[in-house]
């Protein structure tokens, strides 16, 4: 049997995205990329029937993996050789980064261009369901700035008693992984920090131990770009003919809630739900793999809880 094909949809900017393609990377696994635009629009993933709006989005043959957390988990139990473990802990991370990146995206520069184009601001209005406002987002920033803080005291406090990698006694795990990609993304933001007391004077630990990161890495694999009709051939070439599970509406609990998902159930385990999707004009089908946490699932024809 041949390895399992992995395609990565995502852009080169989003500090989520980077939790996957740091794994990709470090562990050296072939994978393609489709690279999509930071905004809505996606029809790339229109053309699967992924309604879902975040990114990233990873596709493993037939199955379309959907959160960070779960393509991780995923892929390192689909490649188990020199899969880098340290899962169970990776999980406090995963919650930690998570909450930080609430207040780091709060630092995004309103300077940066992005933030000056309309578009934009309209469009990360819709993702987290609050207005986009310049003087609001300038005036929340020391508060901001203070929630990044305390995420660089808790990597330097975990560090003080001189380990190397995140998890005490562990070689580079998914626990560095689910704590560095918020972190980097702060130290690499043009602007991010400023104003803020955030130096490598005051986390010495933790500036050398994104820095140990990053060597280890190395330059960040860029597989080999695939265009939205390359990449649904290669998803629907496994794909089996349409069933008659119900229907049912997923949503995340926390953003991207305008942008729900339908699909039909095929299966329920402990921690996932897997819906099976038509993509539009097709007779082939895709599979959904979604988390039970981080989720909302509501049956279409009575409006009830799964
Ligand atoms: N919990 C999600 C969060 C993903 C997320 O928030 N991604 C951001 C980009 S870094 C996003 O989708 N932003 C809006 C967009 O790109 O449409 C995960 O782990 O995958």
């Amino acid at each position: 049997m041949s390895a399992p094909k992995i395609i990565l949809y995502h852009y080169s900017y989003s500090p989520y995205a980077h939790k996957i393609s740091y794994y990709l990377t470090l562990r050296a696994l072939p994978f393609s990329q489709c690279p999509q635009p930071p905004i809505m629009p996606r029809a790339d993933l229109s053309l699967l029937g992924v309604t879902y709006r975040r990114i990233p989005v990873v596709a493993l043959d037939n199955r379309i993996l959907l959160n960070t957390s779960l393509i991780l988990s995923t892929l390192e139990t689909a490649f188990p050789t020199g899969a880098l473990g340290g899962g169970e802990a990776a999980a406090e991370w995963t919650r930690w980064s998570d909450k930080l990146f609430r207040s780091a995206a709060a630092c995004i520069p309103t300077g940066l261009p992005a933030m000056k184009n309309p578009a934009f601001l309209r469009d990360r209005a819709d993702f987290s369901g609050g207005a986009m406002n310049p003087e609001v987002i300038d005036a929340n920033r020391p508060r901001a700035l203070m929630g990044v803080q305390m995420g660089f005291e808790h990597t330097e406090e975990k560090l003080r008693d001189g380990r190397k990698w995140i998890l005490d006694g562990y070689e580079v795990s998914l626990a560095d992984i689910n704590a560095v990609w918020v972190l980097d993304w702060m130290l690499t933001l043009p602007g991010a920090l400023e104003g803020s007391e955030i130096s490598a004077e005051k986390y010495p630990l933790t500036y050398a131990w994104v820095a140990r990161f990053m060597a280890r890495m190395g330059p960040v694999a860029r597989g080999t770009i695939v265009s939205g009709a390359e990449a649904k051939e290669m998803i629907l070439a496994g794909g089996g003919a349409p069933g008659s599970g119900e229907e049912v509406k997923v949503v995340p609990v926390d953003t991207g809630r305008s942008h729900p998902q339908v699909g039909r159930l095929v299966r329920r385990d402990a921690d996932t739900v897997t819906l099976e999707v038509t993509p539009p004009g097709e007779n082939r089908t895709v599979l959904l793999v979604v988390p039970i946490e981080g989720f909302e699932f509501e049956k279409v024809e009575t409006g009830a809880r799964l």
